[in-house]
């Protein structure tokens, strides 16, 4: 059921005003986001809108979201988008759904990320959920083999017999770390591998966390 990912989502379209920029997630609970926001829009509210992922861009036109080219872009005022797994401290582990690339960029350049999940995601300490690492295919057995050697369990991310590949034009390897004591270490170490271009770990950039859930009600960490 999405009850609780649609209570999320609805939820961080409240904090948007008129004349704002605003970063559009990608996954199943942004979803719920953007359609609220598509209804606000054609409204009449006056907003602007870049996307982190085809998907997203696709779903935005689909609503008649304003979306502008980045070199229109002075500053993203709120980012929502969603995660697989967040933490006590609102660290994130993104990209299950293939974007966490875009995501990083769009969240690094917005004032406020806000955070959408059902209860499902919020875990004591990240690492259940396998770690996507999105690399170039140009010699991905040496990148994979540096995660090898780093006890990371990489496996290189397929649709059927085919490596899935980036809106980027890259491959992700879900590396499975079991449990992420510092998250922060591995991210420097992951994007320290020469083939790595981002890693799923966000770290500093959430600053609301709505938590939906299966009756309905929300929580709000910040
Ligand atoms: C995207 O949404 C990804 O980074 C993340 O993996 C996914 C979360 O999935 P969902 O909201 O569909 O549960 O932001």
């Amino acid at each position: 059921m999405d009850t609780g990912k649609r209570a999320a989502g609805e939820r961080a379209v409240e904090f948007i005003k008129p004349g704002m920029t605003i970063g559009l997630g990608t996954g199943s609970t942004a979803y719920f986001a953007i359609k609220r926001l598509g209804t606000l829009v054609r409204n009449g509210l006056s907003i602007r809108a870049v996307a982190t992922s085809v998907q997203s861009e696709l779903l935005a036109s689909e609503e008649q979201i304003p979306l502008i080219p980045f070199s229109e872009v002075e500053v993203i005022d709120i980012d929502i988008d969603g995660a697989d797994e967040v933490d006590g401290q609102l660290q994130l582990i993104k990209g299950g759904g293939g974007a966490l690339l875009r995501e990083k960029i769009i969240a690094a350049a917005s004032r406020e990320m806000i955070v959408v999940v059902d209860e499902s995601k919020v875990v004591e300490t990240l690492g259940r959920f396998p770690l996507p690492v999105e690399i170039i295919p140009f010699a991905w057995e040496l990148t994979y083999k540096h995660l090898v050697d780093m006890g990371a369990n990489p496996k290189v991310r397929h649709i059927g017999n085919t490596p899935f590949v980036t809106d980027n034009g890259n491959w992700i390897l879900d590396c499975s770390f079991n449990q992420i004591q510092q998250a922060e270490v591995l991210h420097a170490a992951l994007n320290d591998i020469p083939g790595i271009v981002e890693n799923g770990l966000f770290i500093h950039y959430a600053t609301r966390l709505i938590i939906g859930y299966t009756d309905g009600s929300i929580k709000e960490v910040t």
